[in-house]
Protein backbone atom coordinates (compact mmCIF):
# COMPACT_ATOMS: atom_id res chain seq x y z
CA UNK A 1 0.00 0.00 0.00
CA UNK A 2 1.76 3.67 -1.14
CA UNK A 3 0.68 5.90 1.55
CA UNK A 4 0.29 10.14 1.27
CA UNK A 5 -0.48 11.58 4.65
CA UNK A 6 1.96 9.42 6.94
CA UNK A 7 5.31 7.52 6.48
CA UNK A 8 6.06 4.31 7.17
CA UNK A 9 9.53 2.67 7.85
CA UNK A 10 11.30 -0.75 9.55
CA UNK A 11 13.80 0.30 11.89
CA UNK A 12 15.35 -3.18 12.88
CA UNK A 13 12.41 -5.08 14.66
CA UNK A 14 9.94 -1.77 15.01
CA UNK A 15 7.43 -0.34 12.61
CA UNK A 16 7.54 3.35 12.78
CA UNK A 17 4.21 5.57 11.40
CA UNK A 18 4.96 9.09 11.33
CA UNK A 19 1.82 11.36 10.63
CA UNK A 20 3.14 13.75 7.74
CA UNK A 21 0.42 16.62 6.91
CA UNK A 22 2.82 19.25 8.48
CA UNK A 23 1.14 21.95 6.86
CA UNK A 24 -2.05 20.96 8.60
CA UNK A 25 -0.17 20.28 12.09
CA UNK A 26 -0.71 17.26 11.23
CA UNK A 27 -4.89 17.39 11.49
CA UNK A 28 -6.09 13.85 11.28
CA UNK A 29 -8.77 13.46 8.78
CA UNK A 30 -10.21 10.07 7.19
CA UNK A 31 -7.08 9.49 5.62
CA UNK A 32 -4.82 9.85 7.65
CA UNK A 33 -7.25 7.52 10.28
CA UNK A 34 -7.43 4.62 7.16
CA UNK A 35 -3.89 4.37 6.84
CA UNK A 36 -2.83 4.50 10.33
CA UNK A 37 -4.40 1.85 10.95
CA UNK A 38 -3.98 0.01 7.75
CA UNK A 39 -0.05 0.50 8.81
CA UNK A 40 -0.54 -0.60 12.33
CA UNK A 41 -2.41 -3.59 10.74
CA UNK A 42 0.31 -4.64 8.62
CA UNK A 43 3.23 -4.15 11.13
CA UNK A 44 1.11 -6.60 13.45
CA UNK A 45 0.78 -9.14 10.75
CA UNK A 46 4.41 -8.74 9.92
CA UNK A 47 6.49 -11.71 11.79
CA UNK A 48 9.70 -9.88 11.84
CA UNK A 49 7.93 -6.74 13.94
CA UNK A 50 7.89 -6.59 17.74
CA UNK A 51 6.55 -3.34 18.30
CA UNK A 52 5.75 0.27 17.05
CA UNK A 53 5.90 3.77 17.55
CA UNK A 54 3.39 6.32 15.95
CA UNK A 55 4.83 9.90 15.98
CA UNK A 56 4.77 13.69 14.44
CA UNK A 57 6.60 16.39 13.72
CA UNK A 58 8.50 18.54 16.66
CA UNK A 59 5.83 21.00 16.44
CA UNK A 60 2.59 18.68 16.47
CA UNK A 61 2.07 15.39 17.05
CA UNK A 62 -1.44 16.11 15.37
CA UNK A 63 -3.22 19.23 16.42
CA UNK A 64 -6.45 17.13 16.51
CA UNK A 65 -9.43 15.74 14.39
CA UNK A 66 -9.54 17.84 10.85
CA UNK A 67 -12.26 20.83 11.86
CA UNK A 68 -12.14 21.74 8.21
CA UNK A 69 -12.90 17.82 7.04
CA UNK A 70 -16.18 18.00 9.84
CA UNK A 71 -17.12 21.92 9.80
CA UNK A 72 -19.68 21.72 7.09
CA UNK A 73 -20.91 18.03 8.02
CA UNK A 74 -24.76 17.29 8.83
CA UNK A 75 -25.90 15.05 11.92
CA UNK A 76 -27.42 12.41 9.65
CA UNK A 77 -23.75 12.06 7.51
CA UNK A 78 -22.03 12.08 11.02
CA UNK A 79 -24.62 8.98 11.97
CA UNK A 80 -24.62 6.77 9.32
CA UNK A 81 -20.76 7.00 8.70
CA UNK A 82 -20.21 6.63 12.03
CA UNK A 83 -17.49 9.47 11.41
CA UNK A 84 -14.57 8.28 13.18
CA UNK A 85 -15.00 4.31 13.89
CA UNK A 86 -11.82 3.43 12.00
CA UNK A 87 -9.66 4.41 14.55
CA UNK A 88 -11.24 1.72 16.95
CA UNK A 89 -9.39 -0.69 14.57
CA UNK A 90 -6.24 1.10 16.52
CA UNK A 91 -7.46 -0.53 19.50
CA UNK A 92 -7.46 -4.36 17.99
CA UNK A 93 -3.53 -3.90 17.27
CA UNK A 94 -2.16 -7.01 19.30
CA UNK A 95 1.71 -5.95 19.50
CA UNK A 96 1.89 -2.68 21.42
CA UNK A 97 2.27 0.89 20.19
CA UNK A 98 4.16 3.58 21.48
CA UNK A 99 3.69 6.83 20.81
CA UNK A 100 6.26 9.55 20.66
CA UNK A 101 4.42 13.06 21.03
CA UNK A 102 6.37 16.40 20.91
CA UNK A 103 4.56 19.51 20.26
CA UNK A 104 0.72 19.76 20.44
CA UNK A 105 -1.44 16.62 20.91
CA UNK A 106 -4.76 18.43 20.93
CA UNK A 107 -8.43 16.68 20.93
CA UNK A 108 -8.17 13.95 18.13
CA UNK A 109 -4.04 14.01 19.04
CA UNK A 110 -4.00 13.43 22.26
CA UNK A 111 -7.01 10.45 21.60
CA UNK A 112 -4.60 8.68 19.23
CA UNK A 113 -1.86 9.22 21.32
CA UNK A 114 -3.74 7.46 24.51
CA UNK A 115 -4.88 4.84 22.12
CA UNK A 116 -1.54 4.19 22.36
CA UNK A 117 -0.17 1.57 24.79
CA UNK A 118 2.04 4.62 26.34
CA UNK A 119 3.34 7.82 25.84
CA UNK A 120 6.65 8.96 26.15
CA UNK A 121 6.76 13.02 25.60
CA UNK A 122 9.06 15.46 24.40
CA UNK A 123 9.93 18.51 26.75
CA UNK A 124 7.75 20.57 24.89
CA UNK A 125 4.49 18.69 24.18
CA UNK A 126 1.38 19.86 25.27
CA UNK A 127 -1.83 17.82 25.58
CA UNK A 128 -5.33 19.08 25.92
CA UNK A 129 -9.13 18.40 24.55
CA UNK A 130 -10.07 22.01 23.47
CA UNK A 131 -13.45 20.31 22.09
CA UNK A 132 -15.32 23.07 24.27
CA UNK A 133 -13.84 25.98 22.25
CA UNK A 134 -15.31 24.37 19.43
CA UNK A 135 -18.52 24.00 20.66
CA UNK A 136 -17.84 19.91 20.52
CA UNK A 137 -16.68 17.61 22.72
CA UNK A 138 -14.00 14.81 22.70
CA UNK A 139 -15.26 11.80 20.30
CA UNK A 140 -12.48 9.89 19.70
CA UNK A 141 -11.93 8.55 23.83
CA UNK A 142 -10.82 11.65 25.37
CA UNK A 143 -13.78 11.86 27.73
CA UNK A 144 -13.64 8.73 28.66
CA UNK A 145 -9.83 7.45 28.41
CA UNK A 146 -8.05 11.10 29.58
CA UNK A 147 -10.51 10.54 32.98
CA UNK A 148 -8.83 6.89 33.22
CA UNK A 149 -5.20 8.22 32.59
CA UNK A 150 -5.56 11.50 35.37
CA UNK A 151 -8.95 11.06 37.21
CA UNK A 152 -11.75 13.07 37.13
CA UNK A 153 -10.94 16.53 38.80
CA UNK A 154 -8.29 17.03 36.08
CA UNK A 155 -10.24 15.69 33.24
CA UNK A 156 -13.02 17.43 34.32
CA UNK A 157 -10.84 20.90 34.07
CA UNK A 158 -9.35 19.89 30.42
CA UNK A 159 -12.83 18.80 29.06
CA UNK A 160 -14.33 22.22 30.18
CA UNK A 161 -11.97 24.60 29.99
CA UNK A 162 -9.89 23.17 27.17
CA UNK A 163 -6.59 24.19 28.96
CA UNK A 164 -3.12 22.62 27.47
CA UNK A 165 -1.27 20.50 29.66
CA UNK A 166 2.67 20.60 29.58
CA UNK A 167 4.46 17.90 29.48
CA UNK A 168 5.69 18.01 33.12
CA UNK A 169 1.97 18.23 34.24
CA UNK A 170 1.55 15.64 31.62
CA UNK A 171 3.98 13.50 33.83
CA UNK A 172 2.66 13.83 37.11
CA UNK A 173 -0.62 13.36 36.36
CA UNK A 174 0.40 9.85 34.62
CA UNK A 175 -0.63 10.77 31.05
CA UNK A 176 2.70 9.95 29.70
CA UNK A 177 5.16 6.90 30.78
CA UNK A 178 8.51 9.68 30.55
CA UNK A 179 9.60 12.87 29.44
CA UNK A 180 12.75 13.30 27.12
CA UNK A 181 14.38 16.25 25.96
CA UNK A 182 13.12 17.01 22.20
CA UNK A 183 15.66 15.96 20.59
CA UNK A 184 16.33 12.66 22.03
CA UNK A 185 12.64 11.87 21.73
CA UNK A 186 12.92 9.53 19.00
CA UNK A 187 15.71 8.00 19.81
CA UNK A 188 14.52 7.20 23.21
CA UNK A 189 11.32 5.66 22.13
CA UNK A 190 13.36 3.57 19.46
CA UNK A 191 15.64 2.25 22.42
CA UNK A 192 12.19 1.15 24.77
CA UNK A 193 11.04 -0.15 21.10
CA UNK A 194 13.61 -2.09 20.67
CA UNK A 195 13.95 -3.22 24.02
CA UNK A 196 10.19 -4.78 23.32
CA UNK A 197 10.84 -6.37 20.47
CA UNK A 198 13.83 -8.06 21.68
CA UNK A 199 11.10 -10.19 24.36
CA UNK A 200 8.91 -12.90 24.10
CA UNK A 201 6.21 -11.45 21.31
CA UNK A 202 3.52 -14.37 22.74
CA UNK A 203 4.55 -12.77 26.44
CA UNK A 204 4.43 -9.24 25.36
CA UNK A 205 1.04 -9.76 24.02
CA UNK A 206 0.15 -11.22 26.62
CA UNK A 207 1.22 -8.61 28.93
CA UNK A 208 -0.57 -6.00 26.70
CA UNK A 209 -3.82 -7.54 26.97
CA UNK A 210 -3.42 -8.21 30.67
CA UNK A 211 -2.93 -4.37 31.07
CA UNK A 212 -5.91 -3.69 28.97
CA UNK A 213 -8.32 -6.14 31.08
CA UNK A 214 -7.31 -3.85 33.93
CA UNK A 215 -9.88 -1.17 31.87
CA UNK A 216 -12.80 -3.08 31.15
CA UNK A 217 -13.59 -5.50 34.29
CA UNK A 218 -14.00 -6.02 38.12
CA UNK A 219 -10.43 -6.57 39.62
CA UNK A 220 -11.66 -9.68 40.94
CA UNK A 221 -12.30 -11.05 37.26
CA UNK A 222 -9.06 -8.71 35.99
CA UNK A 223 -6.83 -10.98 38.71
CA UNK A 224 -8.53 -14.60 37.44
CA UNK A 225 -7.82 -13.11 34.31
CA UNK A 226 -4.17 -12.64 34.81
CA UNK A 227 -3.50 -15.49 37.00
CA UNK A 228 -4.97 -17.44 34.01
CA UNK A 229 -3.00 -16.19 31.19
CA UNK A 230 0.26 -16.41 33.39
CA UNK A 231 0.02 -20.37 33.90
CA UNK A 232 -0.59 -20.50 30.22
CA UNK A 233 2.42 -19.08 29.49
CA UNK A 234 4.25 -21.91 30.58
CA UNK A 235 3.17 -23.82 27.59
CA UNK A 236 5.69 -21.57 25.86
CA UNK A 237 9.59 -22.62 25.15
CA UNK A 238 10.10 -18.91 25.81
CA UNK A 239 8.78 -19.49 29.44
CA UNK A 240 11.66 -21.95 29.70
CA UNK A 241 14.54 -20.58 28.01
CA UNK A 242 14.06 -17.31 30.25
CA UNK A 243 14.10 -18.51 33.60
CA UNK A 244 16.73 -21.18 32.54
CA UNK A 245 18.94 -18.23 31.73
CA UNK A 246 18.48 -16.19 34.42
CA UNK A 247 19.44 -19.57 36.51
CA UNK A 248 22.37 -20.07 34.26
CA UNK A 249 23.18 -16.74 34.55
CA UNK A 250 23.13 -15.44 30.66
CA UNK A 251 20.94 -13.29 28.69
CA UNK A 252 17.87 -14.98 27.48
CA UNK A 253 18.02 -16.19 23.72
CA UNK A 254 14.01 -16.09 23.43
CA UNK A 255 12.80 -17.92 20.42
CA UNK A 256 9.12 -16.34 19.54
CA UNK A 257 11.17 -12.76 18.46
N1 LIG B 1 -7.87 20.80 11.82
C1 LIG B 1 -7.60 21.36 10.62
N2 LIG B 1 -6.59 22.20 10.41
C2 LIG B 1 -5.80 22.52 11.46
C3 LIG B 1 -6.01 21.97 12.75
C4 LIG B 1 -7.10 21.06 12.90
N3 LIG B 1 -7.37 20.47 14.08
N4 LIG B 1 -5.09 22.48 13.58
C5 LIG B 1 -4.31 23.30 12.86
N5 LIG B 1 -4.74 23.33 11.57
C6 LIG B 1 -4.18 24.09 10.46
C7 LIG B 1 -4.54 25.56 10.57
O1 LIG B 1 -5.84 25.80 10.06
C8 LIG B 1 -3.44 26.20 9.74
O2 LIG B 1 -3.77 26.03 8.37
P1 LIG B 1 -3.68 27.30 7.36
O3 LIG B 1 -2.22 27.61 7.33
O4 LIG B 1 -4.21 26.75 6.10
O5 LIG B 1 -4.49 28.40 7.98
C9 LIG B 1 -2.24 25.31 10.02
O6 LIG B 1 -2.76 24.08 10.52
C10 LIG B 1 -1.31 25.89 11.07
O7 LIG B 1 -2.09 26.18 12.23
P2 LIG B 1 -2.02 27.58 12.99
O8 LIG B 1 -1.71 28.69 12.04
O9 LIG B 1 -3.27 27.71 13.81
O10 LIG B 1 -0.75 27.32 13.91
P3 LIG B 1 -0.42 28.01 15.31
O11 LIG B 1 0.98 27.62 15.62
O12 LIG B 1 -0.75 29.46 15.28
O13 LIG B 1 -1.42 27.34 16.39
C11 LIG B 1 -2.58 25.47 17.40
C12 LIG B 1 -1.30 25.98 16.69
C13 LIG B 1 -2.69 26.15 18.78
C14 LIG B 1 -2.43 23.98 17.59
C15 LIG B 1 -3.81 25.80 16.55
O14 LIG B 1 -3.57 25.38 15.22
C16 LIG B 1 -5.09 25.17 17.02
O15 LIG B 1 -5.67 25.62 18.00
N6 LIG B 1 -5.55 24.09 16.32
C17 LIG B 1 -6.81 23.46 16.58
C18 LIG B 1 -6.73 22.64 17.86
C19 LIG B 1 -8.07 21.99 18.12
O16 LIG B 1 -9.07 22.64 18.38
N7 LIG B 1 -8.12 20.65 18.07
C20 LIG B 1 -9.31 19.89 18.31
C21 LIG B 1 -9.96 19.57 17.00
S1 LIG B 1 -11.55 18.77 17.21
C22 LIG B 1 -11.18 17.18 17.56
O17 LIG B 1 -10.04 16.80 17.61
C23 LIG B 1 -12.32 16.24 17.81
C24 LIG B 1 -11.84 14.81 17.87
C25 LIG B 1 -12.98 13.84 17.90
C26 LIG B 1 -13.52 13.52 16.52
C27 LIG B 1 -14.22 12.19 16.55
C28 LIG B 1 -15.58 12.24 15.92
C29 LIG B 1 -16.42 10.99 16.22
Amino acid sequence: MTYESILVETRGKVGLITLNRPKALNALNSQVMAEVVAAAQAFDADANIGCMVITGSEKAFAAGADIKEMQAKAYAEMYLEDFFVGWEGLTRIRKPIIAAVAGYALGGGCELAMMCDFIIAAENAKFGQPEITLGVMPGMGGSQRLTRFVGKSKAMDMCLTGRMMDAAEAERSGLVSRVVPLEQLLDETMKAADKIAALSLPAVIMNKESVNRAYETTLAEGLRFERRVFHSMFAFEDQKEGMAAFVEKRPANFRNR
